[in-house]
């Protein structure tokens, strides 16, 4: 029985298609395949299989973070395919990023069979832990054969690797698939067929399901509410934003604390989810006389923590417990502090909360201080004439439309990002490769995220200049590809609708301050737009989203393609 369409017409075939179904019932989806002939049984696999898109991306490196970004979106692991030799190591700066960030991908090299190494045969390399420790798993694949045993073994191997790419913590894993020829499907005299079409495939495969989600570990600790206590609300790798803010949303209610809302936490952005919601904390604190007057005496960090030197200095000079709540088994704690580490899913962790008191009165000396640097911030950056790039940044959490996908560069612009991105309630989703603060990758992982979504354009705040543009000519946006088309990605580009404000050439910043600014700006289209917008900012307890205010200017935003540059001056950051 073969009900499950897999390829009977040689071995390879028939072990790719295991493979790609074992994969599909542990809930993968996507496919980045950059094709190579020792990956061919499996890209046909992948190609052919009807419940996994398979993506091709020439170029290892994009194709990698293309995935990351597709995987970071959607927090279901993605699985990333190349041939034999120097392809796999292409892989390499992504596969650090999925490691520190928690994002699942399935990198599968293929490779040469054990007779065909270290014999000087050609494209073959040493492939065995090509990642080291920035994997979950490793594992060597066996040679494919058609014996039931051997199949069994591939597919409880796979399946433990998918596992393991979401838990104990989601990040990614390898493995390493030798194919002996022919690699193409041609048939073998009907041999294939005939073990395959004896074999049971439903129940063969019928107990497989997606991983669960871990349960929690560590008990949750009771707080004194009548402390001052702080809750720093960190970025955030996760498939439903709106859950992790009601979850940051709830920790707050229950006890009354303010909560400093990175950047990068769905907290921003949901802002109606989140009681005493603090955004200008970097700001606030440059001041040392309000950092000392805030002074916490207990820290509560959900996730990881921020991006703000300014707030992790504080709390490491405040000298106040920390308690740590993740999820991941790793060492998190880069401040050193008197950190106790909860280990439960952050859900769990505020259903776990008492229930709610009257806040202390903490809150409101935070709420205080919020509004006079929010008015401050807002008015000193309405007054700048010129498109500064904290404005650029300003002036997208303002105006973009609501739900847009927004991904942001290292390493200015997530430092503007959090300092000036407004609390709203548009349910943006920011993403920022922040494990390994990478510079590159920023525009193949900013195509990952904004896959399969044309009607909904990510928009890109600036890319870093140089290091990573081979992920463009892939990449054009609207098209729809066919299932099981693996063409030239030239000729067969991936779904993303992006839009992008980019800095080029580079001016400011890092780079900036090393070499000074070279070139002016080149305006383009969309750059009046943002102009414009920047120049009408909204006036003060006006709530309502910027783009039903004035339609026209959020419509010209979302058509807009910007490029920024010229001088990257920075806004003083500390106000009276
Ligand atoms: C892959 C990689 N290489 C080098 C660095 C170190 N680095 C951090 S910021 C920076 C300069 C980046 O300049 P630019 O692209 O203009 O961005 P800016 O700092 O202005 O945001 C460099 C080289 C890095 N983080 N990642």
């Amino acid at each position: 029985m073969n009900p499950l369409s897999l390829d009977l017409r040689n071995v390879n075939s028939l072990w790719g298609g295991v493979l790609a179904e074992t994969l599909a019932r542990s809930g993968v989806r996507a496919a980045v395949v950059s094709p190579g002939s020792r990956s061919t049984p499996l890209a046909f696999a992948f190609a052919r299989h009807p419940g996994i898109e398979a993506i091709p991306v020439l170029d290892e490196r994009s194709a990698a973070f293309f995935a990351l970004g597709l995987a970071r979106r959607d927090l279901r692991p993605v699985v990333l395919l190349c041939t034999s030799g120097t392809a796999g190591a292409n892989y390499f700066p992504a596969v650090i990023e999925a490691h520190e960030a928690g994002v699942p991908l399935i990198v599968i090299t293929a490779d040469r069979p054990p007779e065909m190494r270290a014999c000087a045969s050609g494209q073959t390399i040493d492939q065995h832990r090509l990642y080291g420790d920035y994997v979950r798993l490793y594992h060597e694949l066996a040679v494919p054969e058609a014996n039931l045993a051997l199949l069994r073994y591939l597919r409880q191997t796979v399946a433990h690797a998918a596992e393991r790419s979401l838990a104990p913590f989601a990040g990614p894993v390898h493995l390493n698939a030798p194919f002996r020829d022919p690699l193409v499907p041609s048939g073998d005299g009907g041999s294939t067929e005939a073990f395959g079409s004896a074999v049971d495939w439903e129940g063969f495969f019928g107990h497989l399901a997606p991983p669960r989600p871990v349960a929690a570990v560590s008990q949750i600790p009771l707080f004194p509410h009548s402390a001052r206590g702080v809750i720093v609300a960190g970025p955030a790798v996760t498939a439903d934003p709106l859950a992790h803010a009601a979850a940051v949303g709830e920790v707050a209610r229950r006890l009354g604390w303010p909560v400093l809302a990175d950047g990068l936490s769905p907290a921003r952005n949901h802002a109606a989810s989140v009681p005493h919601l603090v955004t200008r904390y970097d700001a606030i604190l440059r001041s040392p006389a309000a950092a000392e007057s805030l002074r916490p005496e207990i820290v509560l960090c959900l996730g990881e923590w921020p991006t703000s030197k300014v707030l992790r200095g504080w709390v490491e000079a405040s000298g106040a417990p920390v308690f740590l709540v993740t999820e991941r088994p790793d060492n998190r704690d880069a401040l050193h502090g008197a950190t106790r580490r909860v280990v439960v899913p952050l859900q769990a962790f505020a259903e776990g909360m008492p229930t709610a008191v009257e806040p202390g009165g903490y809150e409101r000396l935070w709420a205080g201080r919020e509004a006079g640097a929010r008015a401050a911030l807002d008015a000193r950056i309405a007054a700048e004439g010129a498109l500064i790039e904290p404005k650029a940044a300003w002036i997208m959490g303002h105006h973009l439309p609501a739900r847009t996908h927004v991904s942001v560069a290292n390493s200015m612009p997530v430092r503007d990002m959090e300092f000036v991105w407004p609390a709203n309630d548009r349910g943006y989703r920011v993403f920022c490769n922040r494990g390994a603060n990478g510079i590159d990758g920023t525009l193949s992982t900013a195509l990952g995220v904004a896959h399969g979504r044309p009607g909904a354009p990510a928009r890109l705040e600036r890319v870093p200049h140089g290091p990573e543009v081979q992920g463009k000519p892939d990449h054009r946006p609207h098209q729809q590809p066919r299932r099981g088309d693996l063409r030239a990605p030239s000729r067969r580009p991936v779904r993303a609708g992006l839009r992008g404000v980019f800095r080029d050439p580079p001016a400011g910043g890092l780079r900036g301050a090393l070499r000074g600014p070279r070139r002016r700006a080149r305006p383009c289209r969309g750059l009046a737009a943002l102009r414009e917008a920047g120049r009408k900012p909204a006036r003060p307890g006006d709530t309502r989203p910027r783009d039903s205010r004035r339609p026209q200017e959020g419509r010209r935003l979302a058509q807009g393609r910007v490029c920024l540059g010229g001088p990257a001056r920075l806004i003083p950051k500390t106000f009276p």
